[in-house]
């Protein structure tokens, strides 16, 4: 826990006291200390039993993202390509006894997935290297059950590398999925079978460059005799620490937590630091990846894991921020039959929304066809998605506006499109604010976006926003959490004033960026 700073400036102090032996040094290094101690310095803390309320607040609100962490949040949007021996068995889950010789794509062209993807605005994208049926998309020295047995390339391609070199070609990031569950392999159910895994998922880190997130899901069912596996995550976990630092590791994993829906929705509520405990493996098992769409049961809005009541007796926090997860179509595997039902471009938008505007990051799946390719429909709907958002966000309506504030320093800020610059209040006590942003003329906007600096921490708790109608102000949008990114709709409101009102935060509350839009429509 202890910071750069402090180690820095000890040593510094340390260096010139030798020399001057001064009572006033000393003081220094005492304030030093002080200073340092305020600086957010862990993604991790422990609660100890003597922790009031107040300090346990204290350090929910200076816990901060790792750098792998802060680098994938601002990714915004990843996809998911679920591409496998499903593709040519019609099937979402294979039993692991097909014939590898029915994967045959005719035009499998790993460039048209990757431009695809970037092109619809997407910073990553992740590959079933290998699924439920233990297939696997590149010639692995350790089973037979794999594209070295398929008549595709007679047998001499590997999909992970042309993906994994596509997605260098193009400037993206990879991740690759390795199901733990396997229900090919007769290992599975046995100590051998975790070594078997480690094998595999050495080969996938060594041979294909940088990776950048790793991806396990909790699914855990029999393998081919009929036993459970009990996996090793610990070890795995250490491999790829060792192999891909940089690499977060999702979302059975201790980086980015699964936000517990499949279907693209975030919670109202979204807290990047939450007990520690919601990193344990059998919670996330137990009520994640049992059904293909899985639904948390009651009312997704008063549905939080991070706010007070919950962190008030946790014995760790941990940043743990989440990653929504949803397909393009109604299955995660190709199906011709759900040509017809590939999301559209306004229900991906309400996607957008409801998972990067609500704190998380969007994992977006569109699964290639049988011939290898990303299916036209599916292509057609992403270029239409990309336009409408980023016809939506080209011009930030606040960006002339002046701003008057009750409290704080570097307004300005809040508008100049940088992430790395902040407003914040001048003392850790202010935890309250408010922003008058008046307009040059007449606005009409029906979208707030907000970004706390979570470099700093994430801290606000309630806020609201209000228009000058001429006579009084109104409320038109209020909310909880804003995290890295807080995207409210309304009905459109037309004023040249709006306050933003921070009502509650766990510290001084932060700023990066406010915006105002108005949406586009669908051209
Ligand atoms: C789940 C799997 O069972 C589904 O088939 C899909 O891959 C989804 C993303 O994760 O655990």
């Amino acid at each position: 826990m202890v910071s750069d700073c402090i180690g820095e400036n000890i040593f510094n102090q340390i260096k010139i006291m030798a020399g001057k032996r001064s009572l006033t040094l000393f003081f220094s290094v005492v304030v030093s200390l002080l200073l340092c101690a305020q600086k957010p310095i862990e993604y991790y803390t422990t609660i100890s039993p003597d922790d009031g309320m107040k300090q346990i607040i204290y350090k929910a609100a200076h816990l901060v993202p790792t750098l792998r962490q802060f680098k994938w949040q601002q990714y915004e949007l990843t996809a998911f390509l679920h591409f496998g021996i499903n593709t040519f068995t019609d099937k979402e889950w294979g039993d692991g006894t097909e014939d590898p010789k029915l994967f045959n794509p005719s035009e499998l062209n790993a460039e048209q997935w990757v431009k695809t993807c970037k092109n619809a605005g997407f910073k990553l994208v992740i590959l079933t290297t290998k699924h439920h049926d233990g297939f696997c998309l590149w010639p692995s020295k350790y089973t037979e059950h794999s594209v070295k047995n398929s008549p595709w390339k007679n047998g001499k391609g590997d999909v992970v590398k042309e993906v994994a070199n596509a997605c260098k070609k193009y400037g993206i990031g990879f991740g690759v999925y390795l199901s733990p569950w396997d229900r090919n392999s007769k290992l599975y159910g046995t100590d051998a079978y975790n070594t078997y895994f480690l094998n595999q998922l050495t080969e996938l880190l060594i041979q294909y460059g940088k990776v950048d997130e790793v991806w396990f899901d909790g699914a855990n069912g029999e393998g081919p005799n009929g036993k459970q596996q009990v996996y090793d995550f610990g070890k795995w976990y250490q491999l790829i620490r060792k192999l891909q630092p940089q690499a977060v590791i999702a979302v059975m994993g201790p980086d980015v937590r699964w936000v517990g829906t499949e279907t693209g929705r975030g919670r109202e509520t979204e807290w990047s630091v939450v007990p520690a405990d919601a990193q344990s493996q059998e919670s996330i098992a137990k009520n994640s990846q049992t059904d293909l769409v899985f639904k948390p049961k009651g009312d997704m809005m008063g549905n939080d894991l991070g706010s007070r009541d919950k962190i008030k007796n946790a014995k760790a926090l941990v940043w743990y921020p989440a990653e929504t997860d949803v397909s393009i179509r109604p299955g995660w595997f190709f199906h011709e039959k759900e040509n017809d039902k590939v999301k559209t471009p306004k229900q991906l938008a309400d996607i957008y929304f409801s998972s990067v505007g609500k704190n998380g990051v969007l994992l977006l799946n569109i699964p290639p066809n049988k011939k290898g390719l990303i299916q036209k429909e599916d292509s057609l709907h992403l270029v239409q998605w990309r336009k409408i958002i980023s016809n939506t966000f080209k011009n930030n309506l606040a960006s002339s506006a002046s701003l008057k504030i009750s409290n704080g320093k570097n307004a300005k800020a809040l508008i100049d499109g940088k992430y790395a610059t902040y407003w914040t209040t001048v003392s850790a006590k202010d935890t309250t604010a408010e922003i008058e942003f008046t307009f040059p003329q007449q606005k009409t906007f029906d979208i707030l976006s907000l970004q706390e600096n979570i470099k700093i921490g994430q801290r606000i708790e309630k806020f609201e926003a209000e228009y000058w109608g001429g006579k009084e102000w109104i409320v038109f949008t209020q909310g909880t959490t804003v995290g890295y990114k807080r995207l409210l709709r309304f009905s459109p409101v037309t004023t040249n004033k709006v306050r933003l009102k921070i009502l509650s935060s766990r510290l001084n509350p932060t700023l990066s960026e406010a915006g105002f839009y108005k949406q586009a429509v669908n051209e």
